[in-house]
């Protein structure tokens, strides 16, 4: 049987793990959910392989997680453990795990990871029809019809849980732009990729967790339906093009237009 990849469909973390896959050519089949539904598909499986680990960002039982079907290795609950376990069945080099490259991931997945989802939210919890859409766009009909049911009840626990405030939104996005600015000043020297001359883990890193703020559309390579910037609420759509106008910006739609293999699940219309 094919691994199962159990996400939160529209999640930037989720999105690493599925770039991996389809990048290795590794066969899977995505169980998208919406955040807090989700914990329904990674549930059985955490207890039954007594797998996954809270960190601050998440819970035990966070998505990505791959159902491997290998006796050795069950189930992976991390996005960079997937990516590992893609790269391997793909025959990756060891250029693609750097020394260098393993440490921006690191970084990128960290805090890195966290701001960007804080500020992502931040921007669309208040917007109800937009969640609406987002879901009847990433999860079946009868899921989304529970998560627009249970929308103001999820929002509460997001903003709880992840710290969604003003005060630390505006903090991520400085911290963003920040990123970017380093990031811009490393490509300054021309290269075509992070690290070396070669697509590496620190590439879809933080083009993968980048995605969500720059807001990339399924047709630039995103793996999942996101909100167009001039449908969105206004905030997020102004601070993807200011950050579409940076060096880093273009580097990661750059990384979606010619890294980022077909998806297996194609995002759905609506
Ligand atoms: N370190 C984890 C973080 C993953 C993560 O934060 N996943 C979020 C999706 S954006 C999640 O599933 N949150 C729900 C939960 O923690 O239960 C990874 O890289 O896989």
């Amino acid at each position: 049987m094919a691994p199962r990849l159990i996400t939160i469909r529209p999640s930037h973390y989720n999105e690493k793990a599925r770039w991996a896959l389809d990048r290795f050519g590794v066969e899977y089949v995505e169980e998208p959910w919406m955040p807090a539904l989700h914990f329904a598909g990674t549930i059985p499986p955490g207890l039954r392989y007594r797998r996954g680990q809270a960190d601050r960002g998440s819970s035990r039982f966070s998505t990505p997680m791959l159902v491997t079907g290998d006796p050795s290795d069950p189930l992976l609950t991390d996005s960079t453990e997937i990516v590992r376990f893609a790269a391997a069945q793909g025959g990756a080099g060891d250029s693609f795990w750097s020394p260098e490259a393993t440490v921006l991931d690191r970084h990128f997945s960290g805090r890195y990871g966290a701001d960007t989802r804080r500020l992502v939210y931040h921007f669309l919890l208040p917007d109800t029809a937009m969640l609406a859409e987002l879901a009847f766009r990433s999860v079946s009909p009868s899921q989304a019809r529970m998560f627009v049911r249970l929308t103001p009840v999820v929002r509460k626990l997001l903003i709880s849980r992840l710290k969604v405030t003003p005060e630390l939104a505006e903090r991520a996005r400085t911290n963003i732009v920040a990123e970017f600015a380093q990031i811009s000043e490393r490509l300054s020297d021309g290269r075509r990729y992070l690290v070396g001359d070669h697509f590496s883990i620190a590439d879809l890193s933080f083009a993968a967790l980048s995605a969500i703020v720059i807001g990339v559309q399924p047709e630039e390579g995103y793996g999942a339906w996101l909100p167009a910037l001039d449908q969105g609420p206004p905030g997020y759509g102004e601070f993807a093009k200011q950050l579409r106008a940076t060096a880093a910006g273009a580097f990661v739609l750059r990384m979606f237009a010619d890294e980022r293999t077909a998806p297996r699940t194609p995002p759905r219309t609506w």
